[in-house]
């Protein structure tokens, strides 16, 4: 599914709308015959003035209010995405208080444009006019935080990916550093993503995409990069981690899980280790989803370190895979896999 908050655009701040829309006014011409008396000039003139301004601020806050997705009626992996990325409470907040202002101003438009019928004097059409624009101004300036807040999390929830639910989802995960990006990066069509030699590189799920060659076609594959998770209570960990444990609840229907056998990436082999069994217990969303076991840093790794985590594992030396991400060495054993698991049954296309 498309990213339900691609829409969701650059919002003006209080001074451009009330730009707009008072040029916008100061343009309009009321139709009125030229021999009509001056009062009745008046009259329309202002009248036509203090509806266009107001009429054009309640249409853009209202394309503002729509363009915002409804984040309770969003499918389970975006509604719960956005409220690890923001803080959906206040954004609710901030639309509803947007939303307010609309009959407010309506009713401005009322009491203006009947008081401009009783005036007498055209100079009173003219100082009505002034008076309500400051009255508006003082209402559109009032949510200028608002506005601003809404232009401050749009930039995260637009990079929210795009799922294809008709397409594979692969899911990279592992304790941070240990080379989850590298690998997602050799693999995949998705060269942009950032490396680093610390942890907690990747904030955030970045997708990827893998072009797998069958005999007379090929099919496409999602691969996602996810941040690294701790060997921690649930409780303790922050929502950079949990959006890792949500692409495995949700959308993984394969995981690659990588580990580092050496001590580069800063995490010992027990936390890797209870990280590897809690995903396999609490956090794969059907029976039927596969774990590839991908033992990284093939260069650095000695024979004790990898046959210690193979044995801590209790698996055979055909159950995982040695990479070396930095020059992809084995990384086509991963391809292989991917190819093995999903090319067969895979029908659309
Ligand atoms: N020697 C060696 N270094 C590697 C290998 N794979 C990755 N690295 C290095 O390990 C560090 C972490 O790599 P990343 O790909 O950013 O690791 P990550 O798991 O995505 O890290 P986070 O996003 O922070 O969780 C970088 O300095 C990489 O260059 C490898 O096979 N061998
Ligand atoms: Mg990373």
């Amino acid at each position: 599914m498309r990213n339900p908050f691609l829409n969701f655009y650059r919002v003006l701040d209080a001074q451009e709308l009330l730009d707009i829309a008072f040029r916008r006014a100061m343009k309009s011409s009321a139709s009125v015959s030229s021999n009509a008396p001056i009062i009745i000039k008046a009259k329309k003139k202002e009248s036509k003035r203090i509806k266009v301004a107001i009429e054009e601020l309640i249409d853009r806050i209202l394309k503002i209010i729509k363009m915002v997705p409804i984040i309770e009626d969003l499918p389970e992996f975006y509604r719960e995405l956005a409220s690890l990325i923001i803080d959906t409470d206040k954004l609710r907040l901030t639309l509803g208080k947007l939303n307010g202002i609309l009959p407010v101003l309506s009713k401005l438009e009322r009491d203006y444009i009947g008081r401009l019928r009783r005036i007498e004097e055209p100079k009173e059409g003219d100082r009505l006019r002034r008076e309500v624009f400051g009255r508006v101004s003082s209402i559109i300036r009032k949510q200028s935080e608002n506005l601003e807040y809404l232009n401050s999390i749009r930039g995260r929830l637009r990079g929210i990916p795009s799922i294809d639910y008709s397409k594979p989802c692969v899911v990279c995960a592992g304790a941070p550093n240990v080379g989850k990006s590298s690998i997602v990066k050799q693999i995949s069509t998705k060269k942009n993503i950032e490396v680093q030699e610390y942890p907690f590189t990747t904030k955030k799920l970045i997708l990827g995409h893998i072009n797998i060659k069958r005999r007379f076609d090929t099919i496409q594959i999602q691969i996602m990069d996810s941040p690294g998770i701790l060997d921690r209570p649930i409780s303790d960990r922050n929502n950079i981690e949990k959006q890792a444990i949500l692409a495995l609840r949700l959308i993984s229907d394969l995981i690659i899980f990588v580990f580092d056998p050496t001590p580069a990436c800063g995490y010992n082999l027990d936390s890797q280790i209870n990280l590897f069994n809690e995903v396999q217990e609490k956090f794969i969303q059907r029976e039927n989803i596969d774990i590839i076991i991908v033992f990284n840093k093939k260069d650095l790794a000695s024979e004790s370190e990898i046959s210690h985590l193979q044995e801590r594992l209790g698996i055979g030396s055909d159950n995982y895979i040695l990479t070396n991400a930095l020059n992809g060495d084995n990384l086509d054993e991963i391809y292989a896999q991917l190819k093995k698991q999903f090319a067969e049954d895979y029908k659309e296309l």
